[in-house]
């Protein structure tokens, strides 16, 4: 960036979450002055006070980004392989649903306070400043001021700014100040349904009480509950429920109540958690939804990353995989841009398509977790997709690996995967069995219809 690349100047970052603290790490590492306000308090001190899910699934675009930002050893010391989904049936038999060929393509569950943690001291080793207790209310645009509140003292204080990046997740103090100045059309779809998260403690020998390297599912057609393993030899429960209808949280309105409904659907899950009642009354129910926004940023002075640009529903486990890459791909326009202005443009044009993809094959993954995972027609289909895939390497890649073992853009993915759905349908149509799949027809629909992957 020349000659607007006066390293003199100061970057501002609101938020030091996930994607806040590693955009911090990147842009002190190019030679940026950074500051970051943060409005809670430093996790390193009090002790992590996240609300959310305590552990995430971290995939290979989210392990790249560490890697680039030397983070990958020390994140991956503390991580829990997970080789594929666990599926719990209501009835029928637990299996495991490898997620690829083999344990080259997993994904890994990282405990989200102490991965904030080692990406806020990363950022402070590479040189950017945070201010904690520092919560973003309201920005002077003309006179490029913002004002910053302590939610403890009520103190106020004022700065100046140069360009202003907010990675300050779905609730975002920044992109509520940019919206008199853009034309954002800012739309927050509800999915309806909320979760509440439940924890299942170590077994009595101090091991974990179920296999630990999966994701386990317990699908229930219009609802389901997820877990992912912890180092500490506990399991983060996630129960996913509309809010309404029957069952739904408002049909659970009491302890009793939801007690039978898990004693019923989730036989064996509620034999698991034996806090049930204390996690159930303790832990609130969060909700779920997509922002949608026309525009991420605001001519060189303000452009939004993260959740605070495109939060979308967890159901692939991309948010903050997908937050990373915007790092990278923010810190790399910053990098080679003339000026803030085309480099905010340039990172929205090449990301906003992409953001919009994960978000919709996100919500297109819930109703197959939860519906689809233990039918027929879509093991029979899961079964084909990995004969193609051996078949036809490069040529035919699963989505699910296309979305979480390659780093090919999402679009692309969305796009290849719509084709091969497609094909995997026209050609087990009629088929009981895979040995009924005419896998000449089969490989010659894959030749006609999709081109080599370009990585
Ligand atoms: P955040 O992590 O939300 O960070 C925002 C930061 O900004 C916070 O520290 C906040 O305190 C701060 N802040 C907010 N407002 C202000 C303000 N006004 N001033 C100053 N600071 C402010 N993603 C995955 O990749 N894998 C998963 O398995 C996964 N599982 C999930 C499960 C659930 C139930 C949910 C809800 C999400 C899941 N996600 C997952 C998504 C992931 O949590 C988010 O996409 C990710 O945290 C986004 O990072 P971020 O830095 O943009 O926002
Ligand atoms: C992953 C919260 C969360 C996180 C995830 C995933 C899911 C279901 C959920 C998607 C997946 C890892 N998924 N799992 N099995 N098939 N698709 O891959 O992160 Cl609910």
């Amino acid at each position: 960036m020349t000659p607007e690349k006066d390293t003199t100047r100061t970057i501002i970052i609101i938020g030091a979450g996930l994607a806040g603290a590693l955009l911090a790490t990147l842009l002190a590492r190019q030679g940026w002055q950074v500051e970051v306000f943060e409005k809670r308090p430093d996790p390193r001190r009090k002790g992590y006070e996240g609300g959310r899910s305590i552990n995430l699934a971290l995939a290979e675009r989210g392990l790249n980004a560490l890697r680039v930002a030397g983070l990958s050893d020390t994140i991956m010391a503390q991580a829990v392989m997970m080789r594929g989904r666990m599926v719990h049936p209501l009835q029928g038999e637990l299996h495991l649903q490898r997620y690829g060929r083999d344990d080259s393509e997993v994904i890994w569950s990282v405990h989200r306070g102490r991965l904030n943690i080692a990406l806020i001291d990363a950022a402070e080793a590479a040189g950017a400043k945070i201010r904690f207790d520092a919560r973003l209310d309201g920005v002077d645009f003309d006179n490029k001021r913002f004002a910053m509140v302590d939610d403890h003292t009520r103190q106020r204080e004022e700065h100046d700014f140069e360009v202003l990046i907010g990675a300050d997740g779905a609730g975002s103090g920044l992109r509520q100040a940019m919206k008199p100045l853009v034309a954002m059309n800012e739309r927050f779809e509800s999915l309806g349904h909320g979760y509440k998260e439940l924890e299942i403690p170590p077994a009595s020998d101090g091991g974990f009480r179920i296999e630990p390297n999966a994701l386990h599912i317990w699908p229930r057609g219009g609802y389901m509950c997820i877990a992912l393993p912890n180092t500490e030899k506990t399991f983060t429960v996630t129960l996913f429920l509309p809010n309404e209808g029957d069952p739904s949280f408002a049909t659970l309105p009491d302890l009793a109540a939801a007690r039978d409904f898990f004693s019923r659907d989730f036989t064996d899950a509620l034999s698991l958690v034996p806090d049930f009642d204390a996690d159930w009354i303790g832990h609130p129910i969060s909700a779920l939804s997509t922002l949608y926004l026309d525009r991420w940023h605001l001519d060189g002075r303000a452009v939004l990353i993260g959740d605070a640009a495109h939060a979308m529903v967890p159901f692939h486990g991309q948010g903050m995989n997908c937050a990373f890459e915007d790092c990278l791909a923010l810190a790399r326009q910053i990098e080679s841009s003339p000026d803030w202005a085309s480099a905010f443009a340039k990172f929205e044009a090449k990301r906003k398509p992409n953001a919009e993809a994960i978000q919709a094959m996100a919500l297109e993954n819930y109703v197959e977790m939860r519906d689809r995972v233990d039918d027929p027609d879509f093991l029979l289909q899961r079964q084909l997709e990995r004969m193609l895939a051996e078949r036809h390497p490069g040529l035919f890649v699963p989505r699910y690996a296309m979305v979480s073992f390659l780093r090919v853009p999402y679009v692309t993915a969305l796009e290849r995967g719509k084709i091969q759905r497609q094909l995997l349908i026209d050609a087990t149509r009629a088929c009981g069995a895979i040995g009924d799949v005419d896998l000449t027809k089969a490989d010659a629909l894959v030749r006609e219809r999709l081109t080599p992957l370009v990585l």
